[in-house]
């Protein structure tokens, strides 16, 4: 398989900006950029789908420059809906340099600001050298440029982003030998301006890539759990959460995720789906793309321990488990305060039980355990002696209806 046929076949590929590149690209030696905001202290799930890039070009010769945007993060990319709050300085500048350290160790290739060629550039020089070039009939017709003056408006500002990632490629063409940009399908607009700017100021062809945002089975965006960002930074979100919700995965997308997020081969892959289609309910795809994601950004014994973790609540045993993982681990199960109490009386403050009959019943019968262990006194006391860190104790009703309490 050559490289294209292999990016194809991983559903890689939405849009390229000419037929060309695929000889190119399968040939080797072009210098590529992707590139970034430093909207928060550290990248998501979602940017590691697409930074993986890197590496498969890398693979096949290609030279990869990444590109943290200090100057384009101080103007905002318009999103095709709300205008951004204008970012402070200081922490666009504190989250560059969380960005650089972190992406380096994940993906371990030179790492370019494009605050260092914007921030000196005068008004005047601006509009001659680059808006010049860029008419805004063309910026009007970029899609999310559109939308998001239909719905709540664009500033001046964020209008005006796609001049600046339109000058980085121009920049990064001349002074480092850039001739292909790779981003998600979205920044196929932002693209398009460098590629028109070079074209109109040099003559030369610079190309585009971009590929597909990676979805879930309800076309939520890939690294989105209720919402929030499934972080890359192990203290935002553990290797035990991480492996929660690559676990979780749904059947109808966990293929694609394999061929998308891992680096295991066709027939790897295509051995899995055969075992996979065999007994879904065993997830081993899901298991599998758990393994491979972890394992490279925490490393493999964070995958072991994360899988461990997992096992132990599965099981139960409470005791066994760290408390950050706990919390973690408990976080969707109702929480509540308690004061120091016997255990009847904290099934019925909780509303864990209706009554106090029905909570004696539920004792008696054993179905009901304090941190892992079943309790058959209903005047066993709730208090911080039996509590993990002198403060939690997870009550499980029946089998599988977990508690979290804190006592105060
Ligand atoms: O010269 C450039 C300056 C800034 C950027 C790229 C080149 C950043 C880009 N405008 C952007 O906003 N990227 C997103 C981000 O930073 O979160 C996402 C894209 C996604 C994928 C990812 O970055 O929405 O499609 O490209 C790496």
């Amino acid at each position: 398989m050559t490289l294209y046929e292999d990016l194809v076949w991983r559903g890689l590929i939405q849009d390229i900006s000419s037929p060309d590149l695929k000889d190119k690209l399968n040939a080797g030696g072009m210098t590529f950029y992707i590139g970034t905001d430093p909207t928060a202290d550290s990248l998501h799930l979602g940017h590691y789908s697409s930074f993986l890039i890197t590496r498969r070009l890398a693979n096949a010769g290609h030279k990869p420059i990444i590109l943290v945007g200090g100057a384009t993060g101080l103007i905002g990319d318009p999103r095709g809906t709300v205008e951004r709050k204008l970012a402070v300085k200081e922490e666009v500048f504190a989250n560059f340099e969380k960005l650089k350290t972190q992406v380096q160790k994940i993906f371990p290739y030179p790492v370019v600001n494009n605050y260092d060629w914007v921030k000196d550039i005068n008004v005047i020089d601006f509009l001659r050298d680059y808006g010049k070039y860029i008419s805004v009939g063309y910026m009007l017709s970029k899609d999310l440029v559109k939308r998001q003056m239909e719905t709540t408006g664009i500033s001046y500002a964020e209008f005006s982003y796609m001049l600046i990632q339109g000058l980085d490629f121009k920049w990064l063409h001349e002074n480092m030998g850039v001739d292909l940009q790779v981003a998600g399908s979205d920044q196929w607009g932002n693209i398009t301006t460098g590629i028109e700017l070079v074209r109109k100021t040099t003559g030369e062809e610079v190309y585009a890539m971009t590929m597909p945002l990676v979805t879930d089975a309800n076309g939520v965006k890939f690294g989105k759990s209720e919402g929030n960002a499934v972080w890359l930074d192990q203290n935002k979100t553990s290797s035990y959460e991480l492996y929660q919700f690559l676990i979780n995965s749904d059947d109808a997308v966990i293929i694609d995720y394999l061929k998308r997020l891992t680096f295991l081969s066709k027939e790897e892959i295509e051995e899995i789906e055969k075992q996979h289609l065999e007994a879904p309910h065993l997830r081993i795809a899901q298991k599998k793309l758990a393994e491979e994601i972890i394992s490279d950004l925490h490393g493999h014994d964070a995958f072991l321990e994360a899988q461990r973790i997992s096992e132990l609540l599965f099981a139960g045993e409470i005791r066994a488990v760290p408390v950050k993982d706990l919390r973690a681990g408990f976080k969707n199960v109702p929480h509540f305060e308690i004061e120091e109490d016997n255990l009847v009386n904290v099934l019925v403050s909780t509303k864990i039980c209706s009554s106090k009959r029905e909570a004696n019943e539920f004792i008696a019968n054993g179905a009901i355990s304090v941190n892992g262990e079943i309790v058959r006194d209903s005047a066993f006391m709730i208090d911080k002696t039996v509590a993990i860190d002198n403060e939690i104790v997870i009550i499980r009703r029946g089998k599988k209806k977990y508690f979290f309490c804190s006592i105060k």
